[in-house]
């Protein structure tokens, strides 16, 4: 992800040249005892070796064999709302930019912000998760990990992201309603419930299992570490 200028290619030039004749000079004088010739024999190797570091360096840069490209994926979180989706996929942004990776998070309730006329009419998430899945896909295009929460109740808009993206990794976040219910951190359970919210996932409104997921995590069974664990494996295991 970055590149090699040319005055950093300068700069490695030098230091390995000074360090390097420190030890040619210092073993010149060992076998000679001879400090002179030492220093002789140190400084004309200095000013040879300099000249070919720099366009040895410069030629390497050149040619890619060796060289992988790291491939990016889109990790996309769905589950029911108070699954835990948002809490694993902020984790495991904070660990894959801590290992430098170009990161992007997108979640769904920040783009209704920006879009807030999004409603939860199956059109209207449809499309939602179609817009997140497109955008995902373009960033994934230009080698940043994206990493989508997003409930996503649909297996259709689900499969149309899959397609778009080229490494598309699912983690299906598998809580139990009644885990996620008496969680119910926005108290929108206990609202729809009593018929205040209409069409909430899980209660009035279908949630589609996902057939195939790359993971199942249930976080009545596993802690936030662990969970953001399985991630990173399964990341590193398609990078
Ligand atoms: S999605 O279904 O369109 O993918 P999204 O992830 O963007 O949903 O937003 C879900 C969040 O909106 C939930 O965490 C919840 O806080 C809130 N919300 C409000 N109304 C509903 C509803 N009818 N169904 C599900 N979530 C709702």
């Amino acid at each position: 992800m970055y590149i090699e200028t040319r005055a950093r290619s300068l700069v490695k030039t030098i230091s390995w040249r000074v360090a390097g004749t420190a030890v040619t000079a210092v073993l010149v004088f060992l076998f000679t005892k001879k400090l002179g010739v030492a220093l002789a024999i140190g400084g004309f190797e200095a000013a040879g070796k300099l000249v070919v570091y720099f366009f040895h360096e410069r030629a390497w840069n050149r040619i890619s064999f060796g060289r992988r490209a790291i491939k990016p994926s889109v990790i996309w979180f769905t589950g029911l709302s108070g699954s835990g989706k948002s809490t694993i996929a902020q984790k495991v942004v904070g660990e894959l930019q801590a290992q430098g990776f170009k990161t992007e998070y997108l979640d769904g309730d920040m783009l209704r912000q920006i879009f807030p006329r999004t409603g939860f009419s199956r059109q209207d998430r449809e499309d939602h998760v179609k817009r997140a899945g497109f955008l995902a896909s373009r960033l994934e295009n230009q080698g940043i990990f994206v990493v989508a929460s997003l409930i996503s109740p649909y297996q259709s808009s689900r499969n149309e992201v899959r397609q778009l993206c080229r490494n598309f990794l699912e983690v299906y976040v598998s809580t139990p309603l009644e885990i996620c219910e008496k969680r119910d951190p926005k108290g929108l359970y206990a609202k729809a419930r009593r018929g205040e919210i209409k069409n909430f996932t899980g209660i009035d409104d279908p949630y589609e299992i996902p057939t195939r997921p790359e993971l199942v995590i249930d976080t009545s069974q596993i802690d936030l570490q662990g969970a953001s664990d399985l991630v990173l494996n399964l990341i590193r295991k398609r990078v």
